[in-house]
């Protein structure tokens, strides 16, 4: 594979609600962002992802785009975005947007006018289907098909002026647009050009392995004591998201040169198709967000159902993706974003090993085969929500969840509270913890969710000044990946490979290699280190507990991590 310059890149993702409020409405903005410009500087990343800012009514946090070529104004104006772009470039540092073109708003005036009758010429945007036969639309069990949408309830709404359904995999207000009409690609396309020639830098595709269904919409399995089918057969990866993505990167990036980065994300992609996806020779995107490796602590009842992921499951998964890719595609690398819970909490320890754990956590991440996405907070190891009640939450995901489990399905509040705690979205999208002062120091007003109370100890205006910090560490790591094309470009093989607590590897390239060693659990761990030959003498370059042992005494300290260099 040829060099690209992502591979030895950061990328930061912004959640532009959450992150800075410069005017005192409680909702971050764009001026908030250009206020900490140098604080991402100072990180060292390369890269801003922004997750999406154009008009919507925030149904989902605007995931449901009523415009696609207008800056919300609860986020700024145009003259923001651009002082903000050029801010970015100025220092050296690149944008991209987000691409939610799975499905628009319900309040697009595509699918108002799709809406409006059914011989309108955008009719087919959509997905249109009558009632089931033999039901009239509206009566229990009418919808067109079993499918569940992904924020609860059916996967179909009627439209009572025509009388048909429209199907959303995910909420009401985002009906999903039919890739199969060309005119939709081609407007989606024109959008994607309008924002390249304004200067951005690349796209963050949503959802954007769902693009192409089957095309009769057949029932999906329904799995022992759900309401509704398994559609995913019928969406994931469907016939025709090859050619989609092989057009999208023709019509939009060919002949523009190679300074933009494409990121599709992909909940239930396998290795297999990600190596279609990301290889250079297909030309469709640059890496893939897999979700394997969060979704490990999910049980057979899904995200809601916990059930504990090991270390080994860990690392024979992210290990699988580093091998399944090696040579041809590329990997993202990330454990948090807007929708996952905070990683310290989950995988690691967010009491008395927090920054330990953090570090060790970002360490093992970084330093794999990929590019490294850091969301934001991440880098202060910000860490999961002490939500009281579920008036505490705004996620719809979260509070339809809610409302099914214990309205419908007759669950415990408790439980079903407790499971929101460990899991929701929300965990993630509380203010970004700046100072120890009112709010995080997110907002003069009221913030639109309350900030998370360990702002008094965890915050960035603590942490930068202070080089034990956790935003230290991950400013080490990505310094690190600048330096070393070993880090960037080296080979990858996993060692210790049944090791229960270290998660180690080695990477290579030309004749010089990192030995990664990571105990990622709260005891001492011992090692053989004859499993580590010529590795004995080697010197640590970055360490997260102060000096480190030697590879020779074959033991790590609770949530230690030691990094080793040689040749
Ligand atoms: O998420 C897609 C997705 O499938 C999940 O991560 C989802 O958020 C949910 O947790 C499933 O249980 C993307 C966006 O990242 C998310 O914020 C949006 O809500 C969603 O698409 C719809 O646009």
């Amino acid at each position: 594979m040829n060099d690209k310059w992502w591979q030895s890149a950061v990328v930061y993702q912004v959640y532009p609600r959450s992150f800075a409020d410069s005017d005192g409405d409680g909702i971050g903005d764009l001026r908030g962002i250009i206020q900490h410009l140098d604080y991402l500087k100072t990180l060292g990343v390369d890269v801003v992802w922004l997750s999406p800012i154009y008009a919507s009514p925030h149904d989902d946090n605007g995931y449901d785009i009523s415009d696609y070529r207008a800056i919300d104004p609860l986020f700024g104006t145009f003259e923001d975005f651009d002082e903000l772009l050029e801010g970015l470039h100025a220092r050296g540092m690149k944008l991209v947007m987000d691409l939610v073109v799975n499905h628009t708003s319900d309040e697009h005036p595509w699918f108002i006018e799709s809406a409006s009758s059914t011989d309108n010429p955008k009719r087919d945007w959509y997905w249109w289907r009558p009632a089931r036969e033999g039901h009239r639309p509206g009566e229990q069990g009418a919808e067109p098909n079993n499918w569940g949408s992904f924020f609860s309830g059916p996967a179909w709404q009627l439209d009572p002026q025509t009388g048909e359904y429209y199907l959303h995999l995910f909420s009401r207000k985002q009906p999903d647009l039919n890739w199969e009409n060309p005119e939709v690609r081609a407007a989606v396309y024109e959008m994607m050009n309008w924002w390249l020639d304004r200067g951005v830098d690349g796209f963050r595709m949503d959802v954007i392995n769902f693009i192409s269904k089957v095309t009769d919409l057949p029932d999906g399995e329904v799995p022992e004591g759900g309401l509704f089918g398994d559609a995913s057969p019928y969406f994931v990866d469907g016939p025709r998201i090859h050619e989609f993505l092989h057009e999208m990167h023709q019509r939009v990036f060919t002949g523009r040169g190679d300074r933009y980065l494409t990121v599709g994300e992909m909940p239930g992609v396998t290795i297999a198709e990600a190596r279609r996806f990301t290889d250079p020779a297909n030309a469709e995107v640059d890496m893939v967000f897999q979700f394997e490796h969060v979704d490990l602590d999910h049980g057979p009842g899904g995200k809601w159902d916990h059930r504990p992921a090991s270390v080994l499951d860990l690392k024979r998964n992210l290990s699988s993706w580093q091998e399944g890719l090696a040579g041809v595609g590329w990997n993202s690398l990330y454990w948090n974003n807007h929708d996952q819970p905070r990683v310290v909490s989950r995988f690691g320890d967010d009491g008395e090993h927090r920054v330990a754990s953090a570090k060790a956590l970002g360490t093992v991440l970084h330093l794999m085969r990929g590019t490294p996405y850091v969301y934001q907070g991440e880098e202060l190891g910000m860490t999961n929500v002490p939500f009281e009640t579920i008036g505490d939450f705004r996620d719809i995901e979260s509070l339809n969840h809610y409302a099914e489990a214990v309205d419908i399905l007759g669950e415990p509040a408790e439980e079903v509270l407790s499971a929101l705690r460990r899991t929701s979205r929300d965990n993630a999208r509380t203010p970004m913890q700046w100072t120890a002062g009112p709010n995080a120091g997110f907002t003069s007003g009221i913030p639109w969710i309350a900030a998370n109370p360990n702002a008094a100890t965890i915050n960035a205006d603590a942490e930068v000044a202070d080089p034990d910090s956790v935003f230290a560490h991950y400013r080490a790591l990505i310094d690190l990946r600048h330096r070393s094309d070993v880090v960037a470009r080296g080979d990858y093989r996993l060692v210790l490979a049944d090791h229960p607590q270290v998660f180690a590897y080695t990477r290579s390239l030309d004749g010089a290699s990192l030995l990664v060693l990571a105990n990622l659990t709260g005891s001492p761990a011992s090692f053989d280190p004859a499993e580590l030959t010529g590795w004995a003498g080697a010197e640590p370059v970055l360490t997260n507990l102060g000096a480190a042992t030697g590879v020779a005494d074959g033991v790590l300290r609770p949530w230690e991590a030691v990094v080793f260099a040689r040749g």
